[in-house]
């Protein structure tokens, strides 16, 4: 798969990479792109981390705050007039809203840019007594993060894949109408558009169908059949993989193969490349939001789809330690945060546990990047923390416990929760062995029942019960040290 650096070859990029490195020298910027594949937390981690940072939150592990040296964090109009702004105050007001609700998933890519005023703590103390940081976040739907897998594979390496997976994947007949489609039509023939249209509209469906509980498929692309964003419609969108037709190899392609390969190619040029291009080729750090616990508790198989997922997505960054050559003209991430998400949702003495399944999930990444030089890091984390600890019972018999209220329609046991009712629930132990859990996923088994465990989703916490919530910050696990070690360094 080629690395995304590639893509700024040609000499435009080149220019606009050592501009952008100038202008760094003068406005020091830190690009940091948050990862994740969609409902892994991403635009509440955005929001959670300006809040904490903009609103003195309860930081003690992030250095620079516990010295004392960051003087301010403020929004600002961000560099991109091309592209929308992250919407923070929209989502600040849904999670302070009475009563608060979650932010709606992302439909459309939007950027930031927060600035940290702060003392120099090194040898530039002499020199400066304020600096400022820059740093720059893009928010955008998960499932576009698919598409990376994309990059580099031809129309009909794609179409064998995404076949293959289709017949694997096809459970409960989520697969049925597509490939049925499929086996009703001549690959070796011209197709009308209505037809092409029809197709389409079918392999959309499986993708749909296979993304959404219970089969919590993440490794689906492409990323706009599933989020079109402004390309609803669009012929770009109007493709579906192949079985290798008569006409494939030496003989000139069917006119349908030849139409599929175009619009998909297409669909790779001025949607995919473009994307990846401008928002992730000049990355200084990365954080990965993964919902382990998600896929945990869609079963086996939808952990190894993750997997799968992951390993396609993260193989195309550019990680390593960068010299002077490589920050101006092809930079690398130096720094790179696996985080688990959402580890509010279990008992804290669970979160290594969880912190060791991520690991295992992403160890090709991880030794990837340690062996380019890069920093690597793996946490449990919750950037906003819904749920309050306790245990249940006495003595050796004590169970771990969390309340919180729980979303309206989660189920546990015979109980549907109305989304109003605080409840204090046991969530159950999660597996000591990472490489069990996937083993059974290779089994291809979704038997829900060999994993002691129920996650349970709940509302965002009501803020400070004080009625003033413009300064009120949110509750978190380990929100500074994923802070510490992403920009820690640079203030
Ligand atoms: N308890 C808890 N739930 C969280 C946390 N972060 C995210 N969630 C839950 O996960 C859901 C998805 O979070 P988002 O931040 O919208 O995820 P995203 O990655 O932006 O998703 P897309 O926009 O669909 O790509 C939220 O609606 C919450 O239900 C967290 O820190 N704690
Ligand atoms: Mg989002």
């Amino acid at each position: 798969m080629p690395e995304l650096s590639k893509l700024r070859s040609n000499a435009r990029d080149v220019y606009s990479g050592a501009r952008e490195f100038a202008g760094g020298l003068v406005h020091p910027t830190l690009r940091l792109g948050v990862t994740g594949l969609a409902r892994s937390g991403k635009t509440v981690f955005i929001t959670s981390l300006v809040r904490n940072l903009t609103q003195g939150g309860r930081l003690p592990f992030f250095s620079p705050l516990t010295e004392g040296r960051i003087l301010g964090a403020y929004l600002e109009p961000q560099p991109d007039d091309r592209i929308p702004r992250f919407d923070y105050e929209g989502h600040l007001a849904a999670l302070n809203s009475d009563p608060p609700f979650w932010p709606k998933s992302t439909k459309q890519i939007s950027q930031l840019r927060l600035t940290v005023d702060y003392r120099p703590g090194d040898a530039w103390r002499y020199v400066s007594k304020r600096r400022s940081l820059h740093i720059d976040i893009v928010d955008y739907p998960g499932e576009w993060l698919l598409d990376l897998a994309l990059m580099g594979k031809s129309f009909s390496k794609w179409s064998e894949e995404s076949l293959k997976l289709a017949r694997q994947q096809n459970r409960g007949g989520i697969a049925s109408n597509w490939l049925s489609f499929l086996s009703e039509i001549n690959p070796d023939t011209e197709m009308e558009e209505e037809r092409v249209i029809e197709g389409a509209g079918l392999f959309r469906d499986y993708l749909r169908a296979a993304r959404s509980e219970p089969h919590a498929c993440s490794s689906l692309p492409p990323g706009r059949f599933l989020m079109p964003g402004d390309l609803e419609g669009s012929p770009m969108l109007t493709f579906f993989p192949l079985p290798p037709a008569a006409g494939v190899g030496s003989e000139p392609p069917s006119p349908l193969h030849k139409i599929m390969k175009r619009r998909y190619n297409s669909y790779l040029n001025h949607v995919v490349t473009p994307f990846y291009r401008d928002h992730f080729s000049r990355l200084d750090r990365q954080i990965v939001l993964v919902d382990a616990l998600g896929a945990l508790n869609a079963g086996p198989a939808a952990l190894q789809d993750l997997e799968r997922a992951l390993t396609s997505i993260l193989g195309s960054f550019r990680t390593g330690k960068n010299n002077l050559l490589s920050s101006i003209f092809r930079p690398r991430i130096d720094r790179i945060l696996f985080a688990a998400t959402k580890a509010d949702h279990v008992h804290h003495s669970d979160h290594e546990k969880l912190a060791g399944l991520l690991r295992f999930m992403t160890e090709r990444a991880i030794a990837r990047a340690e062996y380019k030089g890069a920093d690597v890091k793996v946490m449990a984390m919750a950037a906003i923390r819904a749920t309050v600890e306790g245990m249940r019972g006495d003595g050796a018999a004590a169970l771990p416990i969390l309340s919180g209220i729980p979303l309206e329609g989660e189920v546990l046991g015979d109980k549907v929760f109305n989304g109003s009712e605080k409840a204090a629930i046991f969530p159950g132990d999660l597996p000591g062995d990472p490489s069990l859990a996937l083993a059974q996923g290779r089994k291809d088994v979704s038997d829900k029942a060999t994993m002691d465990m129920r996650y349970i989703r709940f509302r965002p916490p009501a803020g400070e019960e004080s009625a003033d919530k413009s300064s009120a910050v949110f509750p978190h696990i380990r929100l500074d040290h994923a802070l510490d070690f992403l920009i820690g360094d640079r203030i």
